[in-house]
Parts: C-alpha cells; sequence; structure tokens
C-alpha cells in the first residue's frame, strides 16, 4: 500500500491532522493500536482554547461543539476556603474557554473520517516505522494476524507518550526533559448537575481539588492522591466525602452526588522531547510533550502541533520545504510556553509532601500575590486562554 502521510496513532493528534490534510487533497491513513471503543472510553480533556476550537471549525468538525459545548468566561480559585474569581475575557479582551469532552470531539472526528471513507486501520500491532532517515519511509503492522508495509513520504508519530515513533529514535538524536510529581489526580465522571456554572480550582491542607463539567448534566471531579493510592481503594463514597472536605461550604450545599460512570487516576508529569522532527518522521501531540493537566493544555498543545504540521505538510506538496524546516522549533517555543504555566499552575496549587517551609510559605505568597493583583491575575488568564502565534 501506498500514501503520502502515514499517521500512527488516532487520538485528537492523529485524527485532526487527518481531517486537515484530507481537506488539503493529501492523502493519510491512520494506524490506531487500540479498538475505537477503547479510544473513545478514555475520559481526559475538557477545555478547549479558542485556537482549538478555531481549528475543528478548519477540520469541518465544529457544528456539535458549537451546539453542545458550553463557552467559560472565567474560572473560580478557591484557596484557603475563600474563592477568588479570574475573569479570563474581562482580562484578557474577551477570549473564553469552550468546555466540551475529549470524548465528544473523538467521536466528530471518527464520524467525519468515516463519512468521508478515509482509512483508519484500529487494532493495528506491531506497528514500526522505518527509513525515515531518507527520502522513502515505510511503515509496518500486522492486522488479524497478517503482516502489512505502506510507503509513504512522511510518517507522522501522533501515538501518545508510550507510543513506537519517539522510542524509535537513535538515543543520540532525542533529548528529553522531565519532571515526574509526586501524586496523581484521582478523577470521578457522574451524571449530575456541576456544582458551578464555572469550574474551580481548590487549594486545601488535604491538597488540589478540581469542580469540572462535560454538560449541565454531567460532572468531572479531580482530587490529588498520593502515588501510591490505587483506585480499588475509592469507593464513590470516599471520593464524595474527600472532595467535601476541599470544598468550601457554598460549594457544598449545591454538591450533588450520584454513582460514577468513570473512576481512574493519573499520575502528573512535565515532559518535552526535542527537536520534534527526524527527517521525514515528525512528532506531534503527547508523543512530543506531556504537561500535568493542571493548566488544561494537553489537547490544546496537540491542536496546535498539528496545526503547523498539516501547513507545512501543505506547503511542502506545493513546492517549499520551509515549512517541514521550522515546523519543530516553531512548536517548541509555544509548547516551552505551556509547559512552564502548567508546572507553575501545579507548583502553586498542590500540596507537595516534601517541600521545605520556606518554599512552601514562598509558593503561598506567590499564589496571594497573584490573586490580589491586576498583573498576577491577567497573567493567569493570558495564559489559560492560550498564548497568540508568534513566528
Ligand atoms: P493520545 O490521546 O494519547 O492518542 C495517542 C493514540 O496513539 C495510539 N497508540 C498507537 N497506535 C499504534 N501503534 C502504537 N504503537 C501506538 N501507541 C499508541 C493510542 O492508542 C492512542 O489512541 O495522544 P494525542 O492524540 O497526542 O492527544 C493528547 C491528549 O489526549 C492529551 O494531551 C489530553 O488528554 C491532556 N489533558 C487535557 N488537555 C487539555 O488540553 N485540556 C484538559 O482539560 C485536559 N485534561 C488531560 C486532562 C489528560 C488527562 N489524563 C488522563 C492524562 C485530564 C486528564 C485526567
Ligand atoms: C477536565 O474537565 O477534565 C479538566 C478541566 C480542567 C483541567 C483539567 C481537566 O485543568
Amino acid at each position: 500500500m501506498r500514501t503520502q502521510v502515514a499517521i500512527v496513532g488516532a487520538g485528537p493528534s492523529g485524527l485532526i491532522l487527518g481531517q486537515l490534510l484530507h481537506k488539503a487533497g493529501i492523502d493519510a491513513v491512520i494506524l490506531e493500536a487500540q479498538t475505537p471503543e477503547y479510544v473513545l472510553g478514555r475520559i481526559r480533556a475538557g477545555v478547549l482554547e479558542q485556537v482549538a476550537v478555531d481549528l475543528l471549525d478548519e477540520a469541518g468538525v465544529g457544528s456539535r461543539m458549537h451546539a453542545e459545548g458550553l463557552p467559560h468566561d472565567g474560572f473560580d480559585l478557591l484557596i484557603g476556603g475563600v474563592r477568588h474569581r479570574i475573569d479570563l475575557a474581562g482580562l484578557t479582551g474577551g477570549k473564553r474557554v469552550m468546555v466540551y469532552g475529549q470524548t465528544e470531539l473523538t467521536r466528530d472526528l471518527m464520524d467525519a473520517r468515516a463519512a468521508a471513507g478515509l482509512k483508519t486501520v484500529y487494532e493495528a500491532k506491531d506497528v514500526s516505522v522505518h527509513d525515515f532517515g531518507g527520502t522513502r519511509p515505510h511503515v509496518r503492522y500486522v492486522k488479524d494476524g497478517a503482516a502489512h508495509e505502506i510507503d509513504c513520504d512522511f510518517i507522522a508519530g501522533c501515538d501518545g507518550f508510550h507510543g513506537v515513533c519517539r522510542a524509535s529514535v537513535p538515543k543520540n538524536a532525542i533529548a528529553n526533559f522531565e519532571r515526574v510529581y509526586p501524586f496523581g489526580w484521582l478523577g470521578l465522571l457522574s451524571e449530575t448537575p456541576p456544582v458551578s456554572e464555572e469550574l474551580i480550582y481548590a487549594k486545601t491542607e488535604r491538597g488540589f481539588a478540581l469542580c469540572s463539567m462535560r454538560s449541565h448534566t454531567r460532572s468531572r471531579y479531580y482530587v490529588q492522591v498520593p502515588l501510591t493510592e490505587k483506585v480499588e481503594n475509592w469507593s464513590d463514597a470516599k471520593f464524595w466525602d474527600e472532595l467535601r472536605r476541599r470544598l468550601d461550604p457554598q460549594a457544598n450545599e449545591r454538591l450533588v452526588t450520584g454513582p460514577s460512570i468513570e473512576k481512574s487516576i493519573a499520575p502528573l508529569r512535565s515532559f518535552v522531547a526535542e527537536p520534534m522532527r527526524f527527517g521525514r518522521m515528525f512528532l506531534a501531540g503527547d508523543a512530543a510533550h506531556i504537561v500535568p493537566p493542571t493548566g488544561a493544555k494537553g489537547l490544546n498543545l496537540a491542536a496546535t502541533d498539528v496545526r503547523c504540521l498539516s501547513r507545512a505538510l501543505i506547503e511542502f506538496y506545493a513546492g517549499s520545504e520551509a515549512g517541514i524546516d521550522r515546523y519543530s522549533a516553531r512548536c517548541l517555543r509555544r509548547i516551552w510556553k505551556a509547559e512552564r504555566f502548567s508546572w507553575w499552575m501545579t507548583m502553586l496549587l498542590h500540596t507537595f509532601p516534601d517541600t521545605n517551609p520556606f518554599e512552601q510559605r514562598a509558593l503561598d505568597a506567590e499564589l496571594d500575590y497573584v490573586v490580589h493583583s491586576l498583573a498576577g491575575r491577567t497573567t493567569m488568564a493570558e495564559n489559560y486562554v492560550g498564548l497568540p502565534f508568534e513566528d
């Protein structure tokens, strides 16, 4: 088989890239290790920046998001029992974010791909990438016991943090930057109305908590837990009890509890691989970088990587290599700013088991400064809604 771009991974990065390339008349095949049901069952992101919303419109998959997504103009920080609103729209000249689940977005992209008759190979096993150092790369995989090979012009590594593409790069050609945090987020999804119109990020002595949502009838909550915690040890009742202890009386009065639809623990990590291009192979999304979810940046970075990659590939087929040459540096500049923001939000809002008391007081003072200063709130808002593109 032959295609122009072989995309590994059918998460948001791979699916958005596939759609943008299709719109531009560039042929691509997607190889995905899992089943479509498994991909849709992963409950992850919920907050989209305006650039991601615009990109989904450009890809032609924005209609349900506009009908069912919830535009948010701000969020609350709950610190030591006191609420401070971050007025995103007021602080950024009218910018806002869209609350729309990654699951829904993935479903929209899958439906659009199926409607256009585009090829996605689900349950592609033993995917391997070859000869991306030259001009004739190829990808091999096994499907239903039979071996297949795809010849292509380019490989797009959209296969997430544990994927095969980054792992196939020679060690001396790649540099990894990493910080692992000593805690995770225990998340619970329930068919209950959200506790508040807007998200609440809470810092308490018992640890961080987040009240988020997927719709007016579906809520998503998180509590910080030690890395040693097992999800089996958390009954729904225990989760709700712990969440209550981290919220203010106003929230507790409104909190509606109910059975969980999903419950899982996600470890927190900051990670960047440099560069993001290796000859004819590009990394995009979680394959190249991970942010802790505190800043709601992961899916948004995935979207902006593939925005940049799709434009670079369109330029290539129109006769210029300038875009693919600039891809890595261009993405990394924006990625590092989102990494910095996500790390900073994580440091400010979580309880660290081993922070020295001086540093803890200094962090508390920084958070106090941020919420009480216009400059501080503006910094937080500007980063949260997403920084503009720079060349
Ligand atoms: P994904 O989604 O991991 O998809 C990669 C796909 O590649 C497949 N794959 C392979 N396929 C073939 N062969 C192989 N060898 C393969 N290895 C892997 C996988 O099966 C998978 O389908 O990466 P992608 O597309 O780059 O998308 C990234 C986003 O999923 C991620 O950044 C966000 O979910 C992060 N995130 C958030 N981002 C936001 O922008 N806003 C948020 O509010 C937000 N909240 C979150 C989050 C992530 C979370 N978790 C669980 C990590 C909240 C949480 C709790
Ligand atoms: C979510 O709704 O899952 C969510 C929202 C905001 C975050 C992280 C996760 O910062």
